[in-house]
């Protein structure tokens, strides 16, 4: 099959003419004609099959096909039906739908709300300004909430389902084919897109650290997993520019108004998924989605991993991804990694315990701890310290 990969600089034709529905479908023409998905293979050494490799490096992104099975699912599903069943009835309260007090540890999960069809990030100095132009908009109907979630971060805590899901063996096998037998655990989070409510998630590249540094190349901001909890279309979905990751730091306003000031850039592919595929996304790539004015519902758990030497001695001000929040200025130790590590170690032992007749992945910054049973308090406690100590570059 062909792909049509955009060389460097170079622009497929610029979208003017076209309406958003075919937009949407040269999108997803475009990627369907992409090598860049399959089930998962390993070679005889466990590794990450080298095809596959070449063609994550090459892209940036590549959709593991079929990798939840649908009891994993249904956990998976019925926990985030009652976390969001407990969810603040709204943006600053602290009763839920059914007038019950919200519990929280240490503000974890972080619910974060945004007008239905609206772009909460872009065009903002959010999470260091990451985001710079605004998506479009739509008028919502005047019936729904003034506010809706559209992320929750730190789910660890109240979805046993998601920390589990976090050391799926054959994808901390993938984590340690790209970043090495160190790789370093960032965070957990939910994308939630409902239909007609969903807000745009703006362009923008991940990392916000190294962009300048001697030591950059397409790996240093490390990558992301995303488990679909639903199929993707090309109306929710994630969009992202092929090969995008090689680019550097691309000036996004500028790119936007090459393209005629439209946010639908020209180059990107939707990231079509069933439900129960995960994809890996390196984190540099240019990707955003656009508010989720469809009848399909979209579910995004992402989770993801940095190279060890991509953070070791590194400081940053931690984003704020909301304005209530401060940013932290944070620097990453071998110790603050290690304690940050743990949470790997915890969440194997939490998939083990599950799932006794499972190969449990061997991880070996925590090979002293391989075989430890954490207790219900016991995880609680490392629970709480992971929410403190979030790693990002
Ligand atoms: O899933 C989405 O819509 C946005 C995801 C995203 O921007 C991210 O994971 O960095």
């Amino acid at each position: 099959m062909s792909e049509q990969l955009p060389h460097e600089g170079e622009s497929l034709s610029p979208p003017e003419h076209s309406s958003m529905a075919d937009y949407l479908e040269e999108g997803a023409a475009r990627t369907r004609s992409m090598n860049n998905r399959g089930p998962l293979r390993f070679d005889r050494q466990g590794r990450l099959a080298p095809d596959i490799i070449e063609a994550y490096e090459r892209i940036g992104f590549y959709v593991f096909e079929n990798v939840i099975n649908e009891g994993e699912l249904a956990e998976l599903d019925s926990d985030l039906a009652g976390l969001l069943d407990r969810a603040p009835a709204g943006e600053g309260l602290d009763v839920d739908a059914q007038g019950r007090p919200v519990e929280k540890s240490e503000g974890q999960p972080m619910f974060l709300w945004a007008r239905p069809l609206s772009d909460p990030w872009g065009g903002t100095t959010l999470l260091n300004g990451r985001h710079p132009v605004r998506m479009e908009e739509h008028q919502a109907p005047a019936d729904l909430p003034e506010k809706a979630i559209f992320l929750m971060l730190g789910l660890f805590d109240t979805m046993d389902s998601a920390l589990r899901l976090s050391a799926h063996p054959a994808m901390l096998r993938v984590a340690e084919s790209i970043n090495g037998s160190n790789f370093v655990p960032y965070n957990d989070s939910i994308f939630l897109k409902e239909p007609g409510v969903g807000a745009a998630i703006a362009w923008h590249q991940d990392g916000t650290t190294h962009w300048e540094s001697e030591r950059w190349d397409p790996g240093i901001h490390g990558f992301n997993f995303m488990a679909q909890l639903c199929r993707t279309t090309p109306a929710n979905g994630l969009w992202v520019v092929p090969g995008s990751h090689k680019s550097g730091h691309i000036d996004i306003p500028a790119r936007v108004s090459a393209n005629g000031g439209s946010t639908r850039v020209p180059d990107a592919v939707p990231m079509l998924c069933e439900r129960g595929d995960i994809a890996i996304c390196n984190r540099q790539c240019l990707h955003a989605s656009f508010a989720n004015n469809s009848p399909d519902r979209r579910v995004t758990f992402v989770w993801g991993f940095f190279r060890h030497n991509a953070v070791l001695d590194v400081e940053v001000d931690m984003p704020a991804p909301r304005s209530d929040v401060a940013p932290v200025r944070r620097r990453y130790t071998a110790e603050t990694i290690r304690e940050r590590s743990r949470i790997v170690q915890l969440a194997i032992d939490a998939r083990q315990q599950h799932w006794p007749d499972e190969v449990a992945y061997r991880y070996a910054p925590c090979a002293a701890e391989e075989h430890r049973q954490w207790s219900v308090e016991e995880r609680k406690a490392e629970l709480l310290r992971y929410a403190a100590g979030t790693i990002f570059v």
